[in-house]
């Protein structure tokens, strides 16, 4: 049975695995369309109105023999032996990316990447905001992207946030307009390797065609997606740092005596906007903002516009935010940074710095930091569940550190440092062992920072 047909039987029963935020969604959608859903869980308490049952436990021994399809949220393993021991059965296995796709009319504009995801996609709602019929952004940004169609008249576009998780999961995916902006490490805990987590990725070009748009990163390794992509007739192009030799660049960031500037291309022609005109901090930002514009570009909002709304955009919590100058020191909050990469790209925005990082370490190499840390770390503190890895780390940068465990423990002796370093919370890790999400740990950061004016 194709899941495009749910809609209409109202005597088909599908199970949504994984109540969250997206199982949630999924059901509010399906019941407001006649379809009975039965909830998969093996933590939620409460069930969720639009359920007629919800059925909590390991889902290794869950029954799924009256379902006639699952959806799957992407936190759950697409490899899970649930759902192996469930396509054996028969039964079709299927994301909430698939639903949305059969039912969005409008222009579709998709952004994927390990790190930048969040800002390049705010940005971009924001500047497309301008254009008749509007738009909003959903996906893992955090707002389901069935809601949207649900919330009254469905914009005239929608900019999903995707993940490795949700696009691996997805079988029609077709973004008019589309962004890879990186692959680094991360998530080695759910996918096999690099190559199927790059490879989840590239999904999201897998039916674009004549007429489509994509951008991919200026790396050697991307030139044969763009030569498969140019084949198929997709416009693509390309951005990055231009030091003087890659005039072929549609956006990115260009280097000259001048100092760095964001650029993009509109209407043929180069635009920029300097980079101490800009409010947000971090070169790897810049570059999120600079994709952002050749977005709005290629949508034709205008060259003043977009200016402006790059110079204004503050970024967004806890990436390098700035949380305030306290006890004598500047504190950076970029809990976001969740993988070694990101990390490293925030320590690259500072001369020296006092960081703090360490947590779950997803099971990810901690090589990629050697470099940073020992360029631009004066001391560090280290917290979390894995925190021997992180020592371990900092002892081959040869990078000065104490082991403090708790993020507050850590604060108080970054705030103690002898020389008025701005201090850096940018994990390279995730939260969960300490904390609910990234977030929580960010405000748990900003709060601890401010005791020490406090204090
Ligand atoms: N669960 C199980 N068994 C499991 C795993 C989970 O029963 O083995 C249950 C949990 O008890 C919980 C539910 O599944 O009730 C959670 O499902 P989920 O992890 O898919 O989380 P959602 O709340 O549905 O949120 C998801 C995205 N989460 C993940 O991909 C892990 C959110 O991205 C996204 O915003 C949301 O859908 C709306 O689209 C968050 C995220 O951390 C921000 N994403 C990762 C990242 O950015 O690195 C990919």
């Amino acid at each position: 049975m194709q899941m495009g047909e749910v809609r209409r039987l109202n005597e088909t029963t599908v199970g949504i695995i994984g109540m969250g935020r997206t199982g949630q969604a999924v059901a509010r959608f399906l019941r407001r369309r006649g379809v009975q859903c039965i909830g998969f869980d093996e933590h939620v308490k409460q069930a969720s109105p639009d359920l007629i049952e919800l059925r909590r436990g390991r889902l290794e021994a869950a029954d799924f023999s009256d379902c006639d399809a699952l959806i799957v949220s992407p936190g759950i393993d697409w490899r899970h032996p649930a759902l192996e021991r469930a396509r054996r059965m028969g039964k079709e296995v299927r994301g909430d990316l698939d639903l949305f796709c059969e039912h969005f009319h409008g222009q579709l504009l998709a952004v994927t990447g390990t790190n930048g995801k969040t800002t390049t996609v705010t940005l971009i709602a924001t500047l497309l905001e301008v254009l008749p019929g509007g738009i909003e952004a959903a996906g893992n940004i955090g707002r389901p992207m069935l809601d949207v169609l649900d919330a009254g008249t469905p914009p005239a576009r929608v900019v999903l946030e995707l993940s490795s998780f949700q696009l691996e999961r997805s079988s029609n995916i077709h973004p008019r307009w589309a962004a890879l902006l990186n692959v680094q490490p991360d998530h080695a805990d759910m996918h096999a390797d690099m190559s199927s987590y790059s490879a989840a990725k590239c999904r999201l070009f897998m039916h674009q065609g004549k007429g489509d748009r994509s951008l991919l990163p200026q790396q050697e390794e991307w030139d044969a997606l763009q030569a498969e992509l140019e084949a198929r007739g997709v416009d693509v192009g390309r951005f990055g740092h231009d030091h003087g030799q890659s005039g072929h660049l549609c956006a990115g960031l260009q280097y000259d005596e001048n100092g760095c500037s964001v650029f993009w291309t509109q209407k043929g022609e180069r635009q920029c906007v300097p980079a101490d005109r800009l409010r947000i901090r971090g070169m790897h930002q810049h570059m999120n903002l600079a994709v952002a514009a050749q977005a709005a570009a290629d949508y034709g909002v205008s060259t003043s516009v977009i200016s402006l709304a790059l110079e204004t955009f503050r970024g967004l919590p806890h990436r390098m935010q700035w949380i305030g100058h306290f006890g004598g020191r500047d504190w950076y909050d970029d809990s976001k940074a969740t993988n070694p990469d990101a990390a490293s790209a925030a320590l690259q925005s500072f001369d020296r710095v006092l960081w703090i990082c360490g947590g779950l370490r997803k099971g990810l190499a901690l090589d990629a930091l050697i470099g940073p840390a020992s360029r631009h770390v004066a001391h560090a503190y280290v917290i979390g569940r894995d925190m021997e890895a992180y020592a371990d780390m900092l002892k081959h940068a040869g990078v000065p550190f104490t082991k403090a465990g708790r993020l507050e423990q850590a604060v108080q002796l970054a705030a103690a440092h002898a020389e008025p370093l701005p201090v850096l919370l940018s994990p390279a890790a995730a939260s969960q062992d300490q904390f609910e999400d990234y977030a929580e740990r960010g405000k748990a950061f900003a709060a601890a920072a401010r005791k020490v004016e406090a204090a």
